[in-house]
This record gives structure tokens, sequence and C-alpha cells, in this order.
């Protein structure tokens, strides 16, 4: 028994790309059932090594364009008011594998999410703190990982202008679930930005600096939605809007074909967007669509969205879709938005299953 496979012009995995996806997991689809992602099924992103790091002596200086410079301990950030906030992260090259040709880096297929429980301190009453000086426009977060990327020996660092990163709902996290932030999430502390892609969460973070200019760094260079690879870009920034489904039935090893029962099948799954709550999703099969259940609104739409479809499964092949909108009136395209880098596929998700 074999399905038909979705198609795409697959390139082929190069050696340094697997390497990345033996190093960088992703969420097994099966972990869109919880509505917490279980500590360890959350996806992963680390561009280059996990620093060694020891709570007891980290610290986070805030520096730069401040009145008064921070030297702030793990224990300064835990004794300041702490704040649970679920998020749904979602890394920016998500789907980048189902839209060839990508540019050669992590070669997601559809993977590259979870919703933790983070738990933190605000940002902006330490920036209040601090004291912005009036000069400054922009604040940049330095990692304590070191490579090379592009042939540019660097720290990992993203920057924002202030607009977008004085935010209420912005965090300097140092637990997921409930417990300390394991070594590869960032441990002892990382940025969070919620509804924003991954990549702007800085990890092992030991930094905050705030500049007189726009800060261009290499990472955000590289994450730009370009047609090619010299031309002019523009920034990743917020989540597109998306829904994804837990295949249904059962899978073959290791083709992951889908294989199902005839018969009604629940189909279950979530959806999130950087740009609101979640106001539809609507299931595809063969061609047509009707709409799903939502489940309740989540407090916040930085956390995703529970949806739920009952299908009547009868005999052959079929095709299954889900896609989202937003109540911004984002809708997910049929197609890839093709991008240089892999960037931002939120094109629906299609899965083929063979009903017996
Ligand atoms: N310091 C540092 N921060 C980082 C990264 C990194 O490599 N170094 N990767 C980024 C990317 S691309 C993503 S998608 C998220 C992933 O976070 P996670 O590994 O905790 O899921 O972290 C971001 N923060
Ligand atoms: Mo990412």
């Amino acid at each position: 028994m074999t399905v038909t496979q979705i198609e795409t012009t697959w390139q082929g995995v190069t050696l340094s790309e697997l390497g990345q996806a033996a190093r960088n997991h992703g969420m097994q689809l099966e972990g869109l059932r919880y509505d917490v992602t279980p500590l360890g099924m959350h996806y992963l992103v680390i561009h280059f090594d996990i620093p060694a790091a020891d709570e007891a002596s980290w610290t986070v200086q805030v520096d730069g364009l401040v009145d008064r410079p921070l030297t702030l301990s793990v224990d300064d950030l835990r004794s300041r008011p702490a704040v649970t906030r679920p998020v749904t992260m979602e890394c920016a090259g998500n789907g980048r594998a189902l839209m060839p040709p990508r540019a050669e880096s992590q070669p997601w297929l559809l993977e590259a999410v979870g919703n933790s429980e983070w738990t933190g301190t605000a940002l902006s009453p330490i920036l209040e703190e601090a004291g912005l000086g009036a000069e400054a426009v922009a604040l940049v977060f330095t990692g304590a990982d070191h490579g090379i990327q592009g042939d540019v020996e660097q720290d990992y660092q993203w920057g924002f202008s202030l607009a977008d990163i004085v935010r209420d709902d912005v965090l300097l996290a140092y637990e997921l679930n409930g417990a300390p932030l394991p070594p590869q999430h960032g441990y002892p502390v990382r940025l969070l930005v919620p509804g924003w892609y991954g990549m702007c969460c800085v990890k092992w973070l030991r930094r905050i600096t705030a500049v007189a200019e726009p800060f261009e760094g290499f990472q955000m260079g590289s994450y730009q939605l370009r047609q090619d690879p010299d031309g002019p870009g523009e920034y990743v920034t917020r989540q597109a809007v998306r829904a994804l489904m837990v295949p249904p039935g059962f899978t073959d090893f290791p083709g992951r074909n889908r294989f199902l029962d005839a018969g009604p099948c629940r189909l279950i799954g979530r959806a999130w967007s950087g740009w609101g709550h979640i106001d539809r999703v609507e299931v595809g099969a063969d061609g047509g669509w009707a709409d799903a259940e939502l489940g309740p609104k989540p407090d916040s739409p930085s956390s995703w969205r529970a949806w739920s479809f009952d299908w009547q499964a009868a005999p052959g092949e079929h095709e299954l879709a889900v896609r989202a909108t937003d109540e911004s009136g984002n809708t997910q395209p049929l197609d890839p938005p093709w991008n240089y880098g892999g960037f931002m596929n939120n094109a629906v998700q299609r899965v083929r299953v063979l009903v017996r």
C-alpha cells in the first residue's frame, strides 16, 4: 500500500542540512493534541552551539544609551513580579522544504512550532528603571552563543525599534512549563516576543543595549523576504496565520503515509496568527471546504486555538487540507509564497490518506 506523494520538486537534503535537522528537532504533529506542548516536544533551533551557562554567575547587562546601566542576576530577575504566559512559537523557516528551491538551511517540513507556558518578568519595567536616553531608537539583544554564518563571525543578536519591543507582553523568561529553561531553550534566560517568529526570541541572553540607529545585524539581514539572494528584502516579523492538523489514522515507517478505516473520523488541530485571534478554520476534503468547530478563544491571541472537524471517511484515496483565517482577515494561501530564504511558508497543510 502506498499513498500518492504530494507533488513537489524535491531537491534532496545536503549533509549540512541533515546535520541541522538532526540537531534541531521539530514537534511531532501529534503534539497538536496538547494545548500546552509537553517539555521536550517543543521544536528547537540552535544556530551555533549551546553555551555553557551557570545560573548562579549569569548576568544580563542593560547598557548603551540608558541613564542607569543595570547588571541583573537571575536572582534579580526572579525577585521581580513573575508572569506566566502561553505563547505559540514558530520558526520563520517552518515549511521551508515544501517551498523549493530553497537556501541551504534547516529543512523543516511543518513541525517547527510549539505552544508552551513561559514564565519570566516583563521587560518594560526594567527599561523604565534603566531610563532609556532620548537619543535611543532601538534595542539590541545579544546571546552568549558565538559562531560564523555567511562568513561573518558573530554573537547571535536581534534588534528591534522601540515601538516594536516596548510592549507589555514581552518577557525575559527563565522557566518553561514550570521548570527552569532547559539548556537547549536558552538557560538561564531568554527574550520572549509573543506573536513574532522565533528568530527574534534571543536565547542565553547576556546583553540589552540601547542604540541611536536602527540595528541591522547579520541575522536580521538573513531573515528577510527576497526574490533573489542580493535583492532588496523585507524583514520577517509577525507570524503569518496558520492551522495544522494531527495527521489522522496510522502511519507506515519510515514513509509516514497515512492509513485509515472507513467511517467517522474526528480531525483535530490548532491554529494561530501573529495578527490576532483565529476567527475561522476550514477543512478541505477532495477539493471542497467546510467550517471546522473552534475551541474556546484563548485569553491572548499569542496562544494557539484548538479546532475539530467530523469527517466521514469513505474508502479510497483522499487529500485533506486545513486553512485558518484570523481576526485581521488574513487567510492562508493554497500555494507557497516563495522567497529565497524559504521563510513564512504558511500555505495550507495537505495530508494524503488511504481509507480502507
Ligand atoms: N541566542 C540564540 N537565540 C536564538 C537562536 C539561536 O540560534 N541563538 N535561534 C532562534 C530561532 S531561529 C528560533 S526559531 C528560536 C527557537 O527557539 P527554541 O529552540 O527554544 O524553540 O530561537 C531563536 N533564538
Ligand atoms: Mo527559526
